[in-house]
């Protein structure tokens, strides 16, 4: 399964959303299916974008905040699942595509090859209330769909091939993105007075 077939179907439903990606091949993915000022591609700082969810999450209880994450990134921050499940904000939904591979920087493996860490069980194990573990695209889909449905944090850690984009760079500096995604929140929260 191809992470970036996944990212495609799902862009349609992304929409409305808040949405905190990784850096490298996740966000030029995403970037790739066609920027949104509701989307923020956390460049460098390898590990936060969950925690920048979490928090966008707590304090816009009215938005329903997607973070597109990686096995090696969620490896780096692991205490971030266990305070996710601690403050379980009900409009956060917590997508990490296991490649098993640090792709973005050459394709070191990560601790989830040949199933030694297990992302989903740790998620369970810190308290998340709803995990999937998927690893094909109906499998996905259904898991994403009941996710943005269901009103309580969801952690989906689908399975995908270590194969990223055939190229890099993207249109939009870190600042320019983080400005227009800060003015998109704030013309939104404007709008629905809160
Ligand atoms: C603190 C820190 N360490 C290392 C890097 C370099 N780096 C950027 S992306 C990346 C790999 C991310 O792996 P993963 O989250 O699994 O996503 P993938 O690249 O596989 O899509 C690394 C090591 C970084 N940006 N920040």
């Amino acid at each position: 399964m191809l992470r970036s077939r996944a990212i495609e179907a799902i862009y349609p439903a992304l929409e409305d959303k808040i949405v905190v990606t990784i850096m490298g091949a996740c966000a030029q993915e995403l970037y790739d299916c066609g920027h949104r000022d509701n989307f923020f591609y956390l460049q460098h700082a390898m590990g936060l974008a969950s925690s920048i969810g979490l928090g966008l999450a707590l304090n816009l209880p009215d938005e329903r905040v997607v973070v597109l994450d990686g096995d090696g990134s969620v490896l780096m921050n692991l205490g971030a699942l266990a305070t996710m499940a601690r403050y379980r904000p009900p409009n956060l939904t917590h997508i990490i595509f296991d490649n098993g591979s640090l792709l973005s920087t050459g394709g070191f493996v990560t601790h989830t090859t040949s199933g030694l860490a297990d992302l989903a069980s740790i998620a369970h194990g810190s308290g998340a209330p709803h995990v999937a573990a998927v690893n094909t695209p109906y499998d996905f889909m259904e898991a994403v769909g009941d996710a943005f449905d269901r009103d309580d944090l969801s952690v989906i850690v689908c399975r995908v091939d270590a194969v990223g984009p055939d190229h890099f760079g993207m249109d939009l500096k870190l600042p320019e993105n983080a400005f227009r995604f800060e003015r998109h929140i704030r013309e939104k929260r404007l709008m629905t007075g809160d």
